[in-house]
């Protein structure tokens, strides 16, 4: 056993459930300012979130759904400025913060900064988007603890492509096998395993429990905390109900 050397969370649906009550509700803002009468209810959105990245969901959105719909000659400055609108509405309602830190979240990250882990994001999410979840939920300044953020468009090709995760690592300076990742679905899996990452821990959500987690090291209802243990999907259960530096120490190998 020895320790990883960085832990890079995945976003949305890992570090909080954001897509439901956050994403899926800004995208249907934008489009109503924009007048249209698209809406996206919750079993919709569910399927769209096969699509990573906002642009390329609402793009899929007119592919598939809406191959009615009388496209503007600048389609792509179109769905650019709905993304924007989007992305508006999206800080707007982070700053209002009712969308908590799924459990166990803060208390880890406050584990592996005491310890002196570094600590990464690596997501298909607007940069702009990452700053306002960890301004509404962790403490101020929250967003030096990480030192590496891979969002949105830094990387041309989103998750599943394991652009973003190489990206990271490149920055990080470190190779796949001193990190452990923190995943909530099937593409994110995907994404960190192509990219050489082979300790993925899931942590599952309601729009991603029947997703294809075969690659990912173990699978996790939640981290854990005081107030209810890591419920264990697949690989070995923590004793103590919580996925901390310890568990996390099990999953590296011993050192040479
Ligand atoms: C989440 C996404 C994002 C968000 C929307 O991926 O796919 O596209 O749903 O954000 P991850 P944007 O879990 O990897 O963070 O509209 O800013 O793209
Ligand atoms: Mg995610």
């Amino acid at each position: 056993m020895s320790d990883p050397k960085a832990l890079i969370f995945d976003v949305d649906g890992t570090l909080s459930e954001t897509e439901r009550d956050g994403h899926r509700v800004a995208f249907n803002q934008a489009f109503r300012d924009a007048g249209l009468d698209w809406h996206w209810d919750v079993g919709l959105y569910g399927d769209l979130l096969g699509v990573t990245g906002g642009k390329e969901r609402i793009r899929h959105y007119l592919d598939r759904y809406r191959t009615d719909f009388a496209r503007p000659a600048d389609l792509d400055g179109f769905i650019a400025g709905l993304h924007k609108a989007k992305t508006r509405h999206y800080m707007a309602l982070m700053a209002q913060g009712h969308i908590p830190l799924r459990p166990g979240v803060e208390r880890l990250l406050n584990e592996a900064r005491t310890a002196g882990w570094r600590l990464a994001i690596a997501t298909t999410t607007t940069p702009q988007n990452v700053e306002g979840l960890v301004q509404s939920t962790l403490p101020s300044g929250a967003m030096d603890w990480f030192e590496v953020i891979g969002a949105g468009d830094i990387v041309p090709r989103k998750k599943p492509a394991p652009d973003i995760y190489r990206w990271v690592l490149d920055r990080l300076d470190l190779s796949p096998e001193q990190v452990i990742v923190f995943e909530d679905s099937g593409p994110g899996v995907r994404s960190a395993r192509d990219a050489g990452i082979s300790r993925v821990l899931v942590t599952l959500n309601d729009y991603t429990a029947d997703h294809d987690f075969s690659g990912a090291a173990a699978v996790f209802e939640t981290l854990g905390e005081s107030t209810g243990e890591a419920v264990c999907r697949r690989g070995t259960a923590p004793s103590n109900g919580l996925i901390d530096l310890a568990y996390l120490r099990t999953l590296m190998p011993d050192p040479d």
